[in-house]
């Protein structure tokens, strides 16, 4: 099918399946926290695929033992960024839902990303900041940068996010035109722009730029069960300010521009929708490009 049939029939009610939902889950070293991670996830997905950033404790043997039908995907490069474009070029789904694998996002909520997208949304962003949202996990100083740099991506894109620094996130496959992430091995061991944490904020520039329809969800982070953040606050938080001010004036994700403009309705702060819902379109949070 050509790219954006299927949200689009699932748009107008016309689809003849349930979507198929591909999770990609970046791993460094989080062997002991794929058992509970992989407990909750649903009992329907297409597929799960774990990209790994060269693990050294047992994260792909326990992934392979939990789940026989697991995808183990390499990534080429370094850093979060990397790993999670390396998955996006194996997703066979309709749906991609970007999942960590620390036991901070609950799995539980997929259905309720994918409710959203099937009721008309192409990318739908988890909020910890809205209404059903919120996290025993981030710092005050955090939430501080966060807030930050939050409000800045509002000024320079146009949009209303509520949670720019947050990575669960769901969107139909068609989108990833609109990332245009580098997947290409450039021979290089280390990390390239767009491999580390900014990752989140290339996305969420991106569909922004590319005039997709984007709507929130509330989400709840929960603490990192057992391991390390690989999260620097200032060193990472600093590489968002950055790749806020890169995306203002690169012109990725234009090209994939599918509207010029976008009805902004509701707030952000509306919960995910449910299919078939007349209000649903009304519901959206809308964005603009700058
Ligand atoms: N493949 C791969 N996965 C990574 C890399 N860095 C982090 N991850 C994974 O990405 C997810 C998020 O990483 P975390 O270190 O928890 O960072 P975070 O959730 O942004 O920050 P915290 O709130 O401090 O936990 C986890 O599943 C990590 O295992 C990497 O370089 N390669
Ligand atoms: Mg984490």
């Amino acid at each position: 099918m050509p790219d954006g049939t299927v949200a689009e029939l699932f748009r107008e009610g016309r689809a003849p399946r349930a979507p198929r939902v591909s999770v990609v889950i970046p791993t460094y070293n989080e062997a002991r926290n794929l058992p509970h991670v992989f407990s909750l996830l649903p009992a329907d997905l297409h597929e799960v695929i774990l990209v790994d950033g060269h693990s050294v404790d047992d994260t792909i043997a326990t992934a392979r033992s939990l789940r026989a039908d697991v995808r183990v995907v390499h990534q080429n490069r370094r850093g979060k960024g990397n790993a999670m474009a390396c998955g996006f070029a194996e997703v066979t789904g309709d749906i991609v839902v970007m999942l960590d694998a620390d036991g901070s996002a609950d799995p539980r909520e997929i259905p309720r990303f994918v409710e959203a997208l099937t009721s008309g949304a192409d990318f739908a962003k988890g909020s910890r900041f809205i209404n059903g949202g919120g996290s025993d996990d981030i710092t005050r100083m955090r939430a501080w940068g966060n807030r930050w740099l939050n409000r800045t991506v509002n000024v320079l894109f146009g949009t209303r996010y509520t949670d720019l620094c947050y990575g669960y996130n769901a969107f139909w496959a068609h989108c990833l035109s609109a990332l245009a992430l580098d997947v290409a091995d450039r021979g290089s061991s280390g990390r390239l722009w767009g491999d580390g944490f900014e990752i989140e904020t290339i996305i969420n520039t991106r569909v922004a730029k590319a005039g997709l329809r984007i709507v929130e969800v509330p989400s709840f982070e929960f603490v990192r069960i057992h391991g390390q953040s690989n999260l620097n606050t200032w060193r990472d938080g600093l590489r968002v300010l950055r790749a806020l001010l890169v995306e203002r004036v690169n012109g990725t994700g234009r090209a994939a521009r599918r509207r010029t403009s976008i009805d902004v309705a509701a707030s952000t702060a509306a919960p995910a929708v449910t299919p078939g819902d007349e209000q649903a379109a009304a519901r959206l949070a809308g964005v603009r490009s700058a």
